[in-house]
């Protein structure tokens, strides 16, 4: 190269290099700069080489001032934007940094909702008188929830009207449980030896839906089998039940009802929580006198129960001859409605946090 050719590529990539060199952002782009211009490879480099090899002592003196001034130069832009990018990276991490003398974010604990707290109430009662708790399949075949419960195809109960029916292809006999009495009816099949004595508690669906009733709603059942099981033992458990479920001393009445798959069978109330079976008067009185809660009669339906019927027995491999047994049916959802005096059912499915926030459970 001569020396105008040197001092040409001088003055053509410095513009260049300077500009890369004092406008990267990052220390990435700083370095990617730094090699292309001032590296071994870069025209610095290339220049000094060619002065090296100039003939004239005056030119070598002049090409060579030129690229120490033009080295020079694009090093200290270097420098001074090495030390801003550094200077930049410090005050990011120093920006992340946590101050650990601040307070803490409280974080808002969680609470049971109001039907799984009575649902557990309920269980560990049953669990201390010697029920085992049992879960069972939502979707369910017919055998399990009609047949094997005594309700044959032309029972009523199966109607079109309060059934969920389960499209399964081929089949027609699929359903969403109506009850968890499917839960104890595979117990027994299973089982096949009493004593038996279970809670099946979950989900269940009928095709309601008004103010108080729910397409799906909660349900807890128990059943005891064994020989020589009775009425009075029947009895006797619902009384402790209702007693540790709501209070001691509250009265119990039976009143005869019927379901298919008990014989005999009873409608079960405790005396009112709210006006303690006065049925008037006291702070849950309406305006004529009458107990709101209990509407002026002193007692609450809480449950249906009787004697499991001896073709129930029949269809789940068991002998009507030598075993008895009782069981009950509790709707979870009326339970905590009148433990926690909710008015309107809607308000256990809405999981507004302005009402389960209510509940300490
Ligand atoms: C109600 C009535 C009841 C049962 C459920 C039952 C289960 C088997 C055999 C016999 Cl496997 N009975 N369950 C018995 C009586 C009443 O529930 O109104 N529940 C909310």
């Amino acid at each position: 190269m001569t020396l105008v050719e040197i001092e040409q590529l001088l003055d053509q990539s410095f513009v260049a290099a300077k500009g890369a060199l004092s406008g990267a952002r990052n220390a990435a782009e700083l370095e990617a700069a730094r090699v292309q211009f001032l590296g071994q490879k870069g025209f610095i480099q290339a220049a000094k080489k060619s002065v090296g090899q100039l003939t004239v002592v005056d030119e070598k003196k002049r090409a060579g001032k030129l690229c120490n001034d033009r080295d020079r130069e694009l090093q200290e832009a270097y420098q001074h934007n090495l030390s801003r990018i550094e200077q930049q990276d410090r005050a990011a991490a120093l920006a992340e940094r946590i101050d650990v003398t601040l307070p803490g974010r409280r974080s808002r604990r969680g609470r049971r909702h109001p039907l799984t707290t009575t649902c557990d109430d309920i269980l560990a009662v049953l669990a201390g008188l010697g029920f085992q708790p049992a879960e069972g399949p939502e979707v369910e075949h017919d055998f399990y929830n009609f047949e094997a419960l005594n309700m044959p195809s032309d029972h009523p109960a199966r109607d079109m009207q309060d059934t969920f029916y389960v499209d399964a292809g081929a089949r027609n006999d699929v359903v969403l449980r109506t009850h968890t009495s499917p839960v104890q009816a595979r117990t027994m099949l299973a089982s096949g030896k009493p004593p038996i004595r279970v809670s099946c508690f979950g989900r269940v669906y009928r095709k309601d839906d008004d103010p108080t009733h729910s397409p799906m709603f909660h349900q807890i059942e128990g059943i005891y089998v064994d020989k020589e099981v009775t009425f009075a033992d029947l009895k006797g458990t619902l009384q402790l039940f209702a007693e540790r479920i709501f209070a001691p001393g509250v009265k119990i009445r039976m009143r005869p009802s019927f379901f298919p798959f008990t014989e005999p069978s009873v409608e079960v109330d405790v005396s009112c929580v709210a006006c303690g079976g006065i049925g008037h008067g006291g702070s849950s009185a309406a305006d004529d006198g009458r107990c709101r809660i209990c509407k002026g009669t002193g007692f609450l339906e809480i449950m249906g129960a009787g004697m499991v019927d001896p073709e129930v027995f029949r269809a789940c491999k068991l002998d009507p001859d030598a075993v008895t047994g009782f069981a009950f049916g509790i709707g979870i959802e009326r339970v905590a409605l009148l433990r926690y005096g909710i008015a309107d059912i809607r308000l256990l499915y809405e999981n507004d946090e302005r009402f389960l926030s209510q509940f300490v459970g």
